[in-house]
């Protein structure tokens, strides 16, 4: 599998309306994709931040951070992310990410699941500051995690498995309709580290 084998998922968003979801299954090679969880492991300065669920503080079962222009922030689920600059290996990988998909991207939410314990829960990249029906690339590194999409109306269900080097594309339309997540494996030990790439303006 190289480069240009990819994959193409039609999602229905209306009965008279379809947005695509595209995925390169081996989008680097298995020795780039170690070099480079390692990288991320090691070199990401990871937050543990918390959110306040009625009246209880809890630890977001994941860490995170937040790439783009210092200066600039964003907010989600009440956690305020300050931008940090992309250190030149991100950045490398940001510009690959815009090469590949041909859609241009300046931010990135990183995710670092330690184990199969942590997870992300039902949610849409929908907020106002992402602009109108964003696009979404996700790069997926280490233990390979389902990730699961069900539509907001029909409750369609779909389930893609991402693996270790995966690159997905997300099109115009999918986070109005449709939530993602990855949910918790009890089993599994092994770390996952998701790199989310969006634009903003501003
Ligand atoms: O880890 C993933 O594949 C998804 C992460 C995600 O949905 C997000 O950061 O918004
Ligand atoms: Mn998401």
């Amino acid at each position: 599998m190289d480069l240009f084998d990819e994959q193409k998922i039609a999602l229905s968003l209306t009965p008279d309306r379809v947005a695509d979801i595209y995925l390169w299954p081996q989008w680097l090679s298995s020795k780039e994709a170690d070099a480079l969880l390692k990288t991320a492991i090691s070199d990401t300065p990871w937050r543990q931040d918390t959110l306040n669920m009625m009246g209880k503080t809890i630890p977001v079962p994941r860490l995170q951070n937040w790439f783009g222009e210092p200066g600039t922030s964003y907010t989600y689920s009440k956690i305020c992310l300050p931008a940090q600059a992309f250190p030149h290996w991100m950045e490398a990988l940001r510009a690959s990410v815009e090469v590949q998909t041909g859609c241009l991207f300046n931010r990135a939410l990183v995710n670092y699941y330690r184990d199969g314990r942590d997870s992300v829960d039902w949610h849409a990249d929908d907020e106002r500051s992402l602009g109108f029906e964003p696009i979404i690339a996700s790069l997926s590194l280490g233990a390979e995690r389902v990730f699961e999409l069900r539509h907001n109306d029909t409750k369609e269900h779909i389930k893609v498995p991402l693996a270790h080097g995966s690159l997905l594309l997300m099109g115009p339309g999918i986070q109005s309709y449709w939530k993602h997540r990855i949910a918790k494996v009890k089993t599994l030990e092994e770390p996952r580290v998701n790199f989310t790439f969006r634009h903003m303006s501003g």
